[in-house]
């Protein structure tokens, strides 16, 4: 029998834009017991909700400064034990995020830590100044400039490899993996059924010399998938979640696929899954703040790779670290609802368990903003300082954060098309993007043939079909707009055929149409524009 979290679907909540149900503007626990159903009807097995701990909010609850509470804003520990009674009463599981790279700089073991006589302070990496007075060393902020700040009181730099306000963990100190595991004890006696463990291959520093000279994360090769962090895995594996049911999905960054079977092989017992980014930067140029354009068939190289190089895959489109998909590689404009639903077809047939992020199955786009000062994200504000730096014109700053803020996902769920989407009475935390009279859930709850129910068809169709969650995954075709690729367990076979494209294509295939974007129920061997197309094939033979 397969593990549960493998026949399920995920579904990502970042709680703060998905449901305010006290007028405050910031959404809430409350708000999300009251979304249950309509997770339950789409066909959701497993929620992540983005930190929901106590946070002076630097990076939006990914700076934590308590973990063992609810933040206020979000409720308190009874609303989180009546969500997951809630969500068991829907056979919905629920997973936290495990934010323990780095805590907050107001977390009660940093504040200690600045004083170096504490016993605290070990449990971060403090530094002196070189002899000449510079920084301890080169490495660079993920969010950009130096990794290190200068803390008067204690006459010492700390490392931060994100915002200064997240000084990082000192895993070379028994102490903090002791202090983690008990962490993750306490979430899991209250019923939490596993974690997304942040930016877990990052954790153990190996040694503080000087990096490479690079664009970005300068410094990486010294923390990055190192041996250390694959020991602290398998510890945090042995002694506390092979205690339990339950899995965990560890974010890994800029991580190799040799590193990532490293990470993920089922029989090292490290992480469960983990999650990558190379798929979504296929597009991606090699200088940082340049794009190269979008083609079908190095999307599928990528894919590819991932999916026949690791033994089980989380896949997922979207994040709250991501553009929305639609406004990515599909087309926001003309073919949006095509586009939103070819998109969710290749997602829902790849080999893994499928995350959604919310809002993802009502075609969300990316932000409407027209400037900088409606931005909320960190990242985006210290990239812009950094492009601004280097010279880089307002016009193609402004282009460059459109493009990839992690904004453009933060924006409040469009649940109808009542003032603010529905997400809050009064004015929220982030704008709502202003399409939310065409784009919301009610509405596409009253269309049999919106993206919202071809996202329940689609789920259907995978939980029902062992082929599609199980099934070897092989290229078939591609080109510069279509990929075709074939899913196969034993003598069954699906063959998938997704059209990236605005022009109509030949692609000569033949088999029972299990499910379209266009509502065909006959393959013609043409592809319209945008698409989709999923066909059983009863004989191998046939292709
Ligand atoms: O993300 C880590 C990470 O790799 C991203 O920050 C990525 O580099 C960035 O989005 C590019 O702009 C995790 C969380 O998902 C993210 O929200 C946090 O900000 C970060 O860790 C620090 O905790
Ligand atoms: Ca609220």
């Amino acid at each position: 029998m397969q593990p549960w979290w493998k026949e399920q679907v995920l579904y990502q909540i970042y709680p703060r834009s998905f449901q305010d149900s006290n007028g405050d503007g910031i959404g809430d626990l409350p708000g999300i017991i009251s979304r249950l159903d309509e997770l339950q009807k789409l066909g959701i097995g497993i929620l992540w909700l983005s930190p929901i701990y106590p946070s002076p909010d630097a990076d939006n609850g990914y700076d934590i400064s308590n973990y063992r509470d609810i933040d206020p804003r979000y409720g308190n520990l009874e609303d989180m034990d009546r969500l997951l009674a809630e969500a068991k009463a829907r056979n919905i599981r629920v997973l936290m995020d495990l934010v323990v790279n780095h805590t907050s700089d107001e977390h009660e073991w940093f504040q200690q830590s600045r004083n170096p006589k504490s016993p605290y302070r070990d449990y971060y990496i403090w530094r002196p100044a070189k002899e000449d007075g510079s920084l301890p060393n080169n490495w660079t902020s993920i969010f950009d400039g130096p990794a290190w700040e200068y803390d008067e009181q204690s006459g010492e730099y700390y490392l931060h490899l994100f915002d200064k306000k997240q000084p990082d963990l000192n895993y070379h100190n028994p102490d903090v993996i002791r202090e983690v595991k008990e962490i993750m004890r306490f979430w899991l006696d209250r019923g939490v059924a596993g974690f997304r463990c942040d930016v877990i291959d990052a954790i153990y520093k190996t040694s503080l010399e000087d990096g490479e000279k690079r664009d970005f994360a300068q410094g990486i090769e010294h923390y990055k998938a190192q041996e250390g962090n694959h020991l602290i895995l398998k510890e945090l594996r042995k002694d506390v979640l092979d205690h339990y049911d339950c899995f965990t999905v560890g974010e890994a960054m800029k991580v190799t696929l040799e590193e990532g079977r490293l990470l993920s092989d089922p029989d090292r017992r490290e992480l469960d899954m983990i999650i990558y980014f190379d798929h979504l930067e296929a597009d991606a140029a090699e200088t940082r703040f340049d794009f190269t354009s979008f083609r079908a068939d190095h999307l599928l190289g990528v894919l590819t790779k991932w999916q026949q190089g690791l033994n089980w895959n989380a896949v997922y489109l979207e994040s709250h670290d991501q553009p929305r998909i639609v406004s990515h590689y599909g087309d926001d404009g003309v073919y949006w609802e095509r586009s939103a639903k070819l998109l969710g077809t290749l997602e829902m047939t790849l080999r893994g368990t499928p995350f959604i992020y919310q809002g993802q199955e009502i075609g969300m786009t990316n932000f409407d903003f027209t400037d900088m000062s409606q931005l909320n994200d960190v990242a985006s504000l210290n990239a812009s300082r950094e492009m601004e730096k280097a010279g880089i014109s307002p016009e193609r700053r402004w282009e460059w954060i459109k493009r990839t803020s992690r904004d453009n996902a933060r924006t409040p769920m469009q649940w109808s098309d009542a003032p603010n989407a529905g997400f809050t009475p009064s004015k929220p935390w982030l704008s709502v993007n202003q399409n939310y009279t065409r784009i919301n859930y009610r509405m596409q709850e009253n269309q049999p043939d919106s993206i919202l129910q071809y996202y329940r068809r689609l789920i259907d169709l995978r939980r029902n079909s062992e082929t599609l969650k199980y099934g070897e995954f092989t290229p078939v075709y591609s080109d510069k707009n279509i990929m075709v690729y074939a899913r196969t367990l034993g003598a069954k076979r699906y063959l998938v055929l997704l059209n990236f494209s605005v022009e109509t294509v030949e692609a000569a295939y033949q088999g029972t149409v299990m499910i379209s974007n266009t509502g065909i129920t006959e393959y013609n061997g043409k592809l319209t524009p945008w698409e989709a197309v999923v066909l059983r094939v009863d004989r191998l033979s046939m292709i």
